[in-house]
This record gives structure tokens, C-alpha cells and sequence, in this order.
């Protein structure tokens, strides 16, 4: 390790809290593919800023809108009206196909507001009794770390120690329509909180038809279907929604991350009329939600991932990288899985921490990724990526993956 990389490390050790276990590089630059540590090296980035920057890092064209607007008008709050908002809401109404678009700010806001959402619906139109609300959801899943969130999470690490918890909520298996169908049998179920693919649980993609039957179930129960593609949206699988390869059309959709190709945090809510109007002024809000800047960068944002056709090459190269890495036939990749360009190898190795000691070699090697409980490795390029870059990812990738 050098001595600029460690000058950055000790600082953040110092007087950074301790909620996060780095790969040890400092990054100071990106475009594209592209990442620069502080030393000048350069690393293919295969973790995407968590598919924030499925666009590929400082996007020309998201940049130029960011640096305009924010030389116009960044913020007004709600309490005052803008010039672009009601314009992003068309826009975004206009590409994903509903009535009305809630904007907040990261993407665990956004999961917020549809519980609120679903809650509400579930008093006002479907007559659930108030306090009585139930919200399904699924185990390993990952939607985000407010106390609410963790609340149905599984994940021992992000729950321990948080509570007490926010009541009203279930969980059931992941790709189980079996059981989903018997917890529906509650009329106080409002909603299906579930993600398209499981992204931190390691990539864990459910059966073909998964989606499908189970929007079918929720909406013969009379109940919310939530999609939250925070993580699977915009792209990353090589569709504009993950549910869109099973022509899953969600009562709720849930956006982020790369709503803003990785500028700032801009989420939103998608539905209909009978859902999002049951929210009256002043019962739901957000300072920086809706802001003229974040509004602007987003609508750049969408038209960049339509006019590169990044959905498209998502799924070729996806496929692609798939196909090879099942190529290789390591004895040290046990599985292989993904859609588009969300995909994990999972690690069989003897060593404890393998997975940490190659995403070390894939460091030193030039490729950055960031191992997920304990022996997966996700591989989540920005979408714009080649197939020669690709070939040159997996040169690494082989020569990484021996210990
Ligand atoms: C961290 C994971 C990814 C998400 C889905 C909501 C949110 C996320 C499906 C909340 C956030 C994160 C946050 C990040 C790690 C990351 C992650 F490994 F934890 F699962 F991407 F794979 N729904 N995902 O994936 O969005 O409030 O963070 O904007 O360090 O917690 P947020």
C-alpha cells in the first residue's frame, strides 16, 4: 500500500465512523468503465457505485445538465413551485406508464413512502382496519436501513441490536408462490414488498414467472404489488424494469440509485391515481424532494440510458460475460448467475475469506469489485462497457481467482 493511499485510509479510520469494511483503494477519478486511485492506477469498476452509475462515471452529458441547472436554480422546497418539476413528473409518468410520480431523495425514502403508501391505500380504499395493516415481504431481502426497513430485514448484521421494531410486517421465502398465496389469505395484507432480483442477498434470481403469478396473486387478494428496482431499475438487467422481462406491470414501482447516473440522491415513487391521492398535503414530504437540480439530472439521466441503448447492450454483454466466466470452468467459481449486467460468481474455496483475498487480486490485477456474504462476488459493470473490454475483465478475472 502507498503512502498517499494509507494518508487517506488513517483519516478515515480517525474520524470516519466505522459502519463499513472497504476493498483498501482510494479513488479519485472516473469516466466511464473507468475508475483512478490516487497513485494513478486505473480499475475497471465492477461494482457500479451499487448500480448508481449505470450510465458509467461522470457522464458527459449528466454532467453538463448538473453543471447548468446548478448555476440556475438547485432547490425552492415544496413550499414553492419550480419550472422543472411538473416537467420531470411528465417525463417520468410518460416512460414508465402511470398516473403520478412521488420524488424523494435515496432509495430507502422511496420504500418508505410506498409503505406509507400501501398503508394508506389499505385503510382508505381497501377498508383494512386502521392499525391492522400487514406488508409482505421476503427473506434475505435488502431494501434499506431506516428502522422501519430493518425491520423486516433477515439479515442479522443490518437488524442486531436496533430495536424495537416497527410491527406490520411478514415474511415469507423468496420464489415461494406457494407460501405467498397462503400469507395472502389475510385480508389485512395491503401490499407485496419484494425486489425483481435479490441484489445483496448475492444476486439471487427467482424462477422465470416468479414475478408474474405472484403480481397475479396479490392483485386477485386485492393487494398492492411494490417493486422496488432500486437496484434491478434503470437498466442493469438489460430491460428498463427487471419486471419487465416477465411483463409484470407493479402497482408500485420503486426508483434510485442510478436515477441521477450517480450525481446525488434522487429517488421516486411510480403509481396510480387510486393509490398515490390518498396522500394529502401536508402528510408527506421532503426538503430536497422534487428539487429543480435533482429533477433536471434525472431526466438526462433516463434519456442517456434510451439514447445509448444501454438496456440493450446490458443484456449482450451480460450474456456474454455470463457465458464465458461458465467457460472458464474455474474449480474455484462454484455458480454463475445474473441477468444483464447484475451478476455473481460464487466462491468455492477452502480459504477463509477467499472471496476477500481475490477481490485483493482483482484489485491488484486492475478490476474492482467488493465480495457479499462471505464467498459471492458481484460482477456489475457500468452498462456502456464493450465486449473487448469484457475480454480484457476476464483475462483478469482468471488470473485473480487462483490463490
Ligand atoms: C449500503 C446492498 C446493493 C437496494 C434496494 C433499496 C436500497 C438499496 C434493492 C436503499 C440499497 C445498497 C445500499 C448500500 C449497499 C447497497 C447494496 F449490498 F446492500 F444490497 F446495492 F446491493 N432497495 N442498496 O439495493 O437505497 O437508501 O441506500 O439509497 O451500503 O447500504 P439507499
Amino acid at each position: 500500500m502507498t503512502s498517499k493511499t494509507e494518508y487517506y485510509l488513517e483519516k478515515e479510520a480517525r474520524y470516519g465512523a466505522h459502519n463499513y469494511h472497504p476493498i483498501p483503494v482510494v479513488l479519485e477519478k472516473g469516466a466511464g468503465v473507468f475508475l483512478w486511485d490516487v497513485d494513478g492506477h486505473r480499475y475497471y469498476d465492477f461494482l457500479s457505485g451499487y448500480s448508481a452509475v449505470n450510465q458509467g462515471h461522470c457522464h458527459p452529458r449528466i454532467i453538463e445538465t448538473f453543471i447548468e441547472q446548478s448555476q440556475k436554480l438547485t432547490l425552492t422546497s415544496r413550499a414553492f413551485h419550480n419550472n422543472v418539476l411538473g416537467e420531470y413528473e411528465e417525463f417520468m409518468c410518460n416512460l414508465f406508464g402511470y398516473d403520478k410520480v412521488l420524488p424523494m431523495n435515496t432509495g430507502v425514502e422511496a420504500v418508505e413512502s410506498a409503505l406509507k403508501l400501501a398503508r394508506r391505500w389499505g385503510y382508505d380504499v381497501k377498508g383494512v382496519h386502521p392499525n391492522d395493516a400487514v406488508i409482505i415481504t421476503c427473506s434475505g431481502n435488502f431494501h434499506g436501513r431506516t428502522i422501519s426497513v430493518i425491520s423486516f430485514s433477515t439479515d442479522d448484521d443490518s437488524k442486531r441490536n436496533f430495536g424495537p421494531y416497527t410491527p406490520g410486517f411478514t415474511t415469507i421465502p423468496y420464489n415461494d408462490i406457494p407460501l405467498l398465496e397462503k400469507a395472502l389469505n389475510n385480508k389485512n395484507v395491503v401490499a407485496f414488498l419484494v425486489e425483481p432480483i435479490q441484489g445483496e442477498a448475492g444476486v439471487v434470481v427467482p424462477d422465470d414467472g416468479y414475478l408474474a403469478s405472484a403480481a397475479n396473486l396479490c392483485k386477485k387478494a386485492q393487494v398492492l404489488f411494490i417493486a422496488d428496482e432500486i437496484q434491478t431499475g434503470l437498466c442493469r438487467t438489460g430491460k428498463m424494469l427487471a419486471c419487465d422481462h416477465d411483463e409484470v406491470r407493479p402497482d408500485i414501482v420503486l426508483l434510485g440509485k442510478a436515477l441521477s447516473g450517480g450525481t446525488m440522491p434522487v429517488s421516486a415513487v411510480l403509481c396510480d391515481d387510486e393509490v398515490m391521492l390518498t396522500i394529502k398535503p401536508g402528510e408527506h414530504g421532503s426538503t430536497y424532494g422534487g428539487n429543480p437540480l435533482a429533477c433536471k439530472v434525472a431526466m438526462t439521466s433516463m434519456q442517456v440510458l434510451l439514447d445509448e441503448k444501454m438496456a440493450e447492450n446490458a443484456a449482450e454483454q451480460g450474456a456474454y460475460l455470463r457465458r464465458e466466466l461458465v467457460n472458464m470452468d474455474h474449480e474455484n467459481i462454484s455458480i454463475v448467475r445474473g441477468k444483464g449486467l447484475l451478476n455473481a460468481i460464487v466462491i468455492n474455496h477452502p480459504t477463509k475469506d477467499a472471496a476477500w483475498e481475490m477481490c485483493l487480486k482483482l484489485k491488484s490485477n486492475g478490476l474492482l469489485a467488493k465480495p457479499t456474504h462471505g464467498d459471492r462476488i458481484r460482477f456489475a459493470p457500468p452498462l456502456p462497457i464493450t465486449k473487448e473490454q469484457i475480454d480484457e475483465c476476464l483475462e483478469i478475472i482468471k488470473n485473480s481467482i487462483t490463490l
